[in-house]
């Protein structure tokens, strides 16, 4: 069997000349795969459909927004009526209350919220906002946890650098990131010799609390309360990125999950309902240091912008009206997870809607398990599925959503595909 993405071609080669490596985000240029990416032309519900009329099971899912599948209509009536009314006010609206609350109803860490435009802005205004706030300097993240690509954040960080072999951004001055520690994801005891030695100068520890851009890496039991205890010993904001995870473990995200509450949490992905829209939140005496109540300085004219407010609000709703979906979208995930599991050639990680096959036989808890794999093989695998109508993030660090759109049938073909392999 071979894709006809003639026009595909046709358009990356277009793009390659107006664009760096033809893509405005580097993991979708499929370069870790060797293939021409898809250019796409529409979607609905649980298909994505590219421009040489190719029709896919989409398990994308624009990377995680898409919880409720493409296109879903209450989302497109509200944006459409959005539009209508005007596209960007740069001042306030009662929508952004609205989503306020809407945030709030899941997150009792977010007891204030501020929107911002991307998951990157939102983890980066959050740190910031931590550092207003404790006065101190140094952040601990994990090696292959990703948040944005903030400066003192891109060190030994996940999803499009790992998916490159970038170790590191160029461009970021070592003096940003001076102020970055690092532990391994899962390694309670390195974060303890961390805290012994710098813990007074520690501003936030910030965490994926499952880690979602080195392939899925849940916690491991224990990891999370751990945290929560070490931080509040030393005075250190916690900070929850739950970009990724935030409406899609539960409508709490994972700190509901797990029943660990940080003192901060960043949302991005489907708080926007598939609009650049994200969000930093936390408890009120943190937020209230920024700017204009605080000297934490962050502005945006787009932030809360009108049309986006109205696709996250839209979401959010559906979610809130029916919790179920969680259910429905963890027994698909799970589904999927047992035919990976049949074929005995990889090791899945799940949590909830959330899972990564990857071509390794040892167990995946950090990065160094997760760097461990096949990459040849999970080649072989992206190009068989994508033959096969499906399509799959095209790295192996990137996680597999599944949505309430996806359809028992296209589950139970995309088993068989997978068994099959
Ligand atoms: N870095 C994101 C995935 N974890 C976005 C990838 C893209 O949109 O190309």
């Amino acid at each position: 069997m071979s894709l006809n993405t003639e026009r595909s071609e046709e358009l990356f080669a277009e793009a390659k000349g107006l664009m760096p490596g033809g893509v405005n985000s580097p993991v979708r240029a499929f370069n870790a795969v060797g293939r021409t990416p898809l250019f796409i032309d529409h979607a609905s519900g649980d298909r994505i459909f590219d421009v040489d009329g190719n029709e896919f099971i989409d398990y994308v899912c624009s990377w995680g927004p898409g919880i409720l599948g493409h296109a879903r209509p209450e989302v497109i009536e509200a944006v459409q009526k959005a539009c209508a009314g005007g596209l960007t006010f740069g001042a306030p609206t009662k929508r952004e209350s609205e989503l306020a609350e809407l945030i709030q109803a899941g997150s009792p860490a977010a007891e204030k919220i501020r929107l911002v435009n991307s998951g990157t802005e939102a983890v980066m205004s959050a740190v910031r906002a931590a550092r207003g706030y404790t006065g101190r300097d140094l952040i601990l993240k994990f090696v292959g946890c990703y948040h944005g690509h903030s400066d003192g954040l891109l060190v030994k960080a996940g999803s499009g650098l790992l998916t490159n072999a970038v170790p590191d951004s160029a461009g970021v001055p070592k003096a940003f990131t001076d102020c970055t520690l690092l532990a391994e994801y899962n390694n309670v005891s390195q974060v303890e010799d961390l805290f012994s030695e710098y813990g007074d100068r520690i501003a936030c520890v910030v965490v994926e609390p499952v880690a979602a851009n080195m392939g899925v890496v849940p916690p491991q039991p224990g990891f999370l309360s751990a945290l929560r205890r070490i931080t509040a010993e030393h005075g250190t904001v916690l900070l929850f990125d739950e970009v990724i995870t935030g409406f899609r473990l539960s409508y709490g995200g994972a700190a509901e999950y797990y029943g660990v509450k940080p003192d901060m949490v960043t949302y991005g992905k489907i708080v926007g309902g598939g609009m650049p829209l994200a969000a930093y939140c936390g408890q009120r005496d943190i937020m209230d240091c920024v700017s204009p109540l605080g000297p934490v300085y962050q502005a945006g004219t787009l932030s809360g912008n009108p049309v986006a407010t109205a696709a996250g609000v839209t979401t959010l709703q559906l979610l809130l009206k029916d919790k179920d979906i969680y259910r429905r979208i963890d027994e698909k995930a799970e589904k999927l997870e047992k035919a990976y599991a049949e074929t005995g050639k990889v090791t899945v990680n799940r949590v909830g809607s959330l899972l990564s096959a990857f071509f390794t036989h040892g167990p995946v808890r950090n990065f160094t398990d997760a760097d461990r794999t096949d990459k040849t093989a999970f080649s072989a695998y992206f190009s068989y599925m994508l033959e096969h109508s499906v399509y799959v993030a095209p790295s192996q660090y990137e996680a597999m959503f599944v949505s309430d759109a996806h359809s028992e049938d296209d589950i139970a073909r995309t088993c068989e595909i997978i068994k099959n392999y």
